[in-house]
This record gives C-alpha cells, structure tokens and sequence, in this order.
C-alpha cells in the first residue's frame, strides 16, 4: 500500500536557513529541515514532497497541483503568509488539510508579521518551536487523516 502523501512546501527566503539570523531561525539549514521532515514522515507511514520555492506564482501552482495528488499540505508560507491572498485562495480551494509552520513565533515579533492569511484558511497552525515545528506538524496531520480513514 503505498503512504499518504503530504506536500511540505516552503516559502521565500527560507533557502537561507542556517545562513543568518540564527538568533530567530535556529542554525539549521533547510536540507536539515527536510531530513527531519523525511525522518519523522518515515516513522509515521507518510511520503513527502519537501519544496521551497522563491515565487509566489509557483507556490499558488505547487498548491492548486495537491488535489488529488496529496492528502494534505503543511507550509511554511515564510514573507507571503502576511501579504498573499492569491496563496490563501489557493489553499481554501484545495480543500485538503493545512497545517501552516512557522519557526519563530511571528506574534512575538513586529507587527507586520502578527497577521496571517493563511491562518485564515489553515487547520491548524504551529509556530514558535523552531524546525521541530515540521515534526510536530507531520505528527498532526498523520492524525488528521486518520481521523478521515486514510489508509
Ligand atoms: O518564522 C518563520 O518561519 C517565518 O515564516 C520565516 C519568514 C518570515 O518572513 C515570517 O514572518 C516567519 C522568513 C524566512 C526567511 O528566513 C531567513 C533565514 C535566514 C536568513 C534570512 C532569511
């Protein structure tokens, strides 16, 4: 049988993980993020499909191509969560569960980044704990769906 598929995208920027700002990213590089994702998805029964992408365009694609290829998506929205309503249509016609990360926690920071539009349409969010965030977020959507009846 093969696993649920969970789409693991990421947003602009986080290329750069591990390469500044450690002191609100953590030292981790984003190849880190996605052994850790790879790892924790393994022990669980789920498959990924770990991406970062720069563009917007290519993110709202990446999510309209989900249906009926995953079972659900998490992202790290990175800059776009606080200005994309493209990305928010995208994920609340996908219809699938979202599970939005962030590393650090976005409403101890400016004021800008307090406002999420993709909260707005995600199922759960977790932000604040560092790239565990990814962990802990495949560990809830292996729930999620389990709770749906996947297999
Ligand atoms: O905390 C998060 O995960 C964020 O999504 C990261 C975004 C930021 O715009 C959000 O407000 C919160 C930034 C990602 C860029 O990360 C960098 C890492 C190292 C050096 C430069 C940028």
């Amino acid at each position: 049988m093969t696993p649920p598929l969970i789409a693991v995208l990421n947003g602009p920027n986080l290329n750069l993980l591990g390469t500044r700002q450690p002191e609100i990213y953590g030292a981790e590089t984003l190849d880190d993020v996605e052994a850790l994702c790879a790892e924790s998805a393994e022990g669980l029964g789920l498959a990924i499909d770990f991406r970062q992408t720069n563009g917007e365009g290519e993110l709202v694609t990446w999510v309209q191509e989900c249906r009926g290829r995953a079972s659900g998506i998490i992202i790290n929205p990175a800059g776009y969560s606080h200005t994309s309503i493209a990305l928010m249509d995208a994920l609340k016609a996908v219809d699938l569960p979202v599970i939005e990360v962030h590393i650090s926690n976005i409403h101890r920071r400016e004021e800008f980044r307090h406002l999420s539009y993709v909260s707005k349409v995600a199922t759960g969010v977790i932000a604040g704990l560092g790239i565990t965030g990814y962990a802990l977020a495949l560990q809830a959507m292996a729930e999620l769906l389990a709770e749906e009846g996947e297999p």
